[in-house]
């Protein structure tokens, strides 16, 4: 029987795997690990530059010591309505300075930010409510013409754990975000051991998967990253992809810039001509493109109107960058292009200024730290030569150990020895860069949009008529992939009315699924093809679409 009574709190939070003990002490003694917190960190910049602009979003225009004052009225109002340590708290918010603020008053609480996407709907949110045990939710009014309070609605009925909804704009029964701007008071700050925040995965299985990162972990690779990057306080970095993200977040992202004392300049959205126009007008140094969204932007018609000449550099990642966009983009915009291969669950590769253009062209960099250590490995887990393509593994100094409570992924996910099964197909050159080849998860990488086949089978085959489904990857012209689903409809009574491919797709907006996830293309199919090992095969499915006459005997819907 246990000695210690029953109130007495777990050192770490309940389904989180720490790193062993070994490698906590080496980080730490190298440094890597500070013990500095994502908040501290915020206020010792707001410290040393008080006048400076931390932030513009619209016409607002925040300095340092104003953003920080923020951060600790809201901690205090939330504190006040019972937010405490550890207490997890979903952010699903659009571009917004009340992002950063909301992040950064949890930080300091040490209560943990859940960062959902403004796409997410209500099987996602309730889901993430649901297994993380919500206890509240800040979200904007409106946005791109959704109404977030009628998805809260929704998810509060059904989950009474969600006690608390905090409103940007109009709160209606709500409580409005502006309300719990209190007077600053006196906090203990968490220990930069614990887990800051729970991030998502892309995922591959049925349900999504969060990620639990450290103030002591990410602080780590947000700080290597601006280094690598040489931000400084100069820089001034437009944030165009959701800010929730890992890579606007922190590849070095906002908190790069932030930690640099640099300016971060929201866009609202990312199209050509809005992001053009902050450019031009905030004289912007740094952005983080997707490929897809690069791709729009050297098309665009606008280009020739606004004075881009202060960028410096435009990063992209989060998707396979093809080798002509990648030319092109140093060209037209005549900045640099910094390649960027990362994953919220850890490990983040750069090209860096200093290599050969040929390499900055046509690898995905290589990792941000000494200490990050990779594996590139066959189907039985023997490593592969150099050069060779292989399943990349990694562990590291900000790579995390575990899914939050998901005992039975993890054994799959991470070695015995704490390797993170990335799923992507690499090759390493000697130089240490890595190529990303393909990938072997079942997910399909929409324009950076994780797509995670399963998920999105397990909701068709909850359909009365669908018997059997496969979600895979077909090439797109403008988002590299699109999502098809393969669908197996059972045997139809006489009087039953046809099925449609956009019924189905309805079937799944009204399931409550983000947009991005809906099949973009639904084919009819009599039977999937099956592997020997009874599973269907998806490179088959997959080849229907290498040749354009081959497969497709549909319109696309
Ligand atoms: C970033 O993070 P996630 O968690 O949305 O997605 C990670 C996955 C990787 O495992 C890989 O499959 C893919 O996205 N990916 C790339 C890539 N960067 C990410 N595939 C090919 N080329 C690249 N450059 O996407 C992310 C996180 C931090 C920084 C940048 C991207």
């Amino acid at each position: 029987m246990s000695a210690q009574p029953f109130d007495v709190e777990p050192t770490t939070l309940p389904g989180f795997t720490p790193w062993p003990e070994e490698f906590a002490a080496r980080y730490r003694a190298l440094g890597y690990w500070s013990g500095v917190g994502l908040y501290q960190r915020l206020a010792q910049v707001a410290a040393q530059y008080p006048e400076r602009t931390a932030l513009v979003c619209g016409e607002r225009r925040w300095s340092y010591a104003y953003f920080d004052e923020q951060v600790r009225r809201f901690a205090a109002g939330l504190a006040r309505i019972g937010i405490g340590r550890r207490d997890r708290v979903l952010l699903q918010l659009p571009n917004l300075a009340e992002h950063y603020v909301a992040c950064h008053a949890l930080f300091r609480l040490g209560a943990l930010p859940v960062f959902a996407l403004p796409a997410h709907r209500r099987a996602e949110i309730g889901y993430f409510v649901e297994h993380a045990r919500i206890r509240a939710c800040v979200i904007a009014d409106r946005d791109g013409g959704f109404d977030f309070r009628d998805l809260m609605r929704e998810v509060r009925a059904a989950q009474p754990c969600l006690r608390e909804v905090i409103v940007v704009g109009e709160a209606q029964e709500f409580t409005a975000f502006d309300s719990l701007l209190d007077e600053p008071i006196e906090q203990a700050l968490p220990d930069a051991s614990e887990v800051a925040f729970l991030q998502l995965s892309g995922g591959s299985t049925g349900v999504p998967k969060l990620i639990p990162r450290t103030h002591d972990d990410y602080f780590y690779s947000v700080r290597a990253s601006a280094e690598i990057c040489g931000l400084g306080p100069d820089c001034v970095y437009l944030c165009a992809l959701p800010a929730a993200h890992n890579f606007p977040m922190s590849s070095p992202g906002a908190l790069g810039v932030f930690h640099a004392g640099g300016c971060v300049v929201l866009a609202r959205q990312a199209d050509p001509e809005s992001c053009f126009a902050l450019i031009a007008r905030e004289r912007v140094t740094w952005t983080a493109l997707v490929p897809s969204l690069a791709l729009a932007w050297l098309e665009s018609r606008a280009l020739a109107r606004y004075d881009l000449s202060s960028l410096r550099t435009i990063q992209i990642g989060g998707a396979h960058l093809a080798g002509d966009i990648a030319r092109r983009i140093p060209a037209t915009f005549g900045c640099r292009l910094q390649q960027v291969f990362g994953m919220a669950e850890g490990l983040v590769n750069y090209t860096r200024d200093d290599d050969p253009e040929h390499v900055v062209l046509s690898t995905q960099g290589r990792p941000i730290s000494a200490h990050d250590e990779i594996r590139v490995v066959d189907d039985e887990d023997n490593d592969v030569a150099d050069g060779e393509v292989g399943h990349l593994l990694t562990r590291g100094p900000y790579t995390i150990r575990g899914y939050y409570r998901a005992d039975a992924h993890n054994a799959r996910a991470f070695t015995a020895d704490g390797f993170y099964r990335t799923g992507d197909r690499v090759r390493r050159l000697a130089s240490g860069h890595l190529i990303v080849e393909g990938r072997a998860k079942d997910q399909i990488n929409r324009g950076g949009e994780k797509i995670a086949a399963e998920e999105v089978e397990s909701h068709l085959l909850e359909h009365p008529a669908v018997f059997d489904a496969a979600l895979v990857a077909m090439p797109d012209r403008w988002l590299g992939e699109k999502s098809c689903a393969f669908v197996v409809l059972r045997p139809r009574a006489d009087d039953a009315p046809p099925m449609a491919p956009r019924d189905l797709q309805r079937f799944l907006r009204e399931r409550g699924i983000a947009a991005y996830k809906v099949p973009d293309r639904v084919e009819l199919v009599d039977a999937l093809p099956y592997t020997a090992v009874g599973k269907a095969d998806k490179k088959a499915l997959r080849a229907r679409f290498a040749s354009p006459v081959a497969a497709i005997s549909q319109s696309p819907i």
